[in-house]
């Protein structure tokens, strides 16, 4: 059987936990243009919006949002299975690390953190982003930004994966729609080192013609399927 399995996950993962993907019609930038939500450039124009889209992502994060059965089922995978696991999520949720998994790696960052943006040190969010949330790294402190990948920024952990994509035999990608570049090539890598690529998504994704096999439905029901 699969000794080194990379999991890619994406928005469409923690749907079912009440969280919004991106591009659906009622998704996440459905009131606001990507350019100012979702860039560099956007923030530094308008600093207040951008920190208010995800102040109040991560007040939901904290209320009211718990992990579902795919997020479960993950965690087990990872205490369960001998070979080499590495999960990467785009995701900036905390659901993966709630639903069991321990080794996670947020190529896009995470709500849960700040970051100075002089230094770059991240740290845990302890208030809201605003004027008033200042690093410790620096004197004086610097007002911390989202710890999260913009467009046109430099996703994180990239040699990790692409040395683990280089190596593995099987890659799976769940609940993302193939858009968004470095990630959506994952497959193409995992398909060059010979490994079985899958894609378990409510839709056929941007990228699904690269992948072997295909799951077409609720990440909540086939994810937990797979894993047992
Ligand atoms: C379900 C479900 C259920 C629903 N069960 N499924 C041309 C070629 C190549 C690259 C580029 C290019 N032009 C520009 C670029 C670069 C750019 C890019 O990709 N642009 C594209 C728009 C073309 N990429 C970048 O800039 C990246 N950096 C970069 O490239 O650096 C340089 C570099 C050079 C060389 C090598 C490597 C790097 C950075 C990208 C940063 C993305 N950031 C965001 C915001 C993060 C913070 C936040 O959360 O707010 O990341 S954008 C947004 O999209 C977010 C997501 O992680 C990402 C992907 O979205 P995702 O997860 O796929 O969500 P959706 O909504 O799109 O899809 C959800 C899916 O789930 C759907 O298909 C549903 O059907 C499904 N679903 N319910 C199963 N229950």
């Amino acid at each position: 059987m699969y000794q080194r399995i990379v999991v890619l996950t994406g928005a469409g993962i923690s749907a079912e936990s009440g969280l919004k993907t991106f591009r659906a019609e009622d998704g996440l930038w459905e009131e606001h243009r990507v350019e100012d939500v979702a860039t560099p450039e956007g923030y530094w124009r308008n600093p207040d919006l951008v920190n208010r889209f995800y102040n109040q992502r991560w007040t939901q994060l904290k209320k009211d949002v718990e992990p579902n059965p795919a997020h479960q089922a993950l965690g087990r995978l990872e205490q369960e299975f001998d070979g080499e696991l590495l999960l990467v999520t785009q995701n900036i949720d905390n659901l993966h690390e709630r639903g069991g998994s321990r080794r996670v790696l947020h190529m896009h960052g995470e709500l849960v953190k700040g970051r100075c943006p002089k230094s770059q040190q991240t740290f845990p969010l302890a208030m809201p982003f605003g004027p008033d949330n200042l690093c410790t790294c620096c004197e004086p402190g610097n007002v911390m930004r989202p710890h999260v990948v913009w467009f046109g920024e430099m996703p994180i952990g990239l040699d990790r994966i692409y040395e683990a994509l280089e190596r593995c035999d099987l890659f799976i990608s769940i609940g993302t729609s193939g858009t968004v570049y470095p990630a959506a090539g994952f497959v193409e890598m995992a398909n060059h080192a010979g490994a079985h690529t899958l894609e378990i998504n409510l839709e056929p994704s941007e990228v699904h013609s690269q992948f072997n096999t295909h799951r077409q439905g609720r990440a909540g029901e086939l994810v937990p399927e797979l894993v047992e």
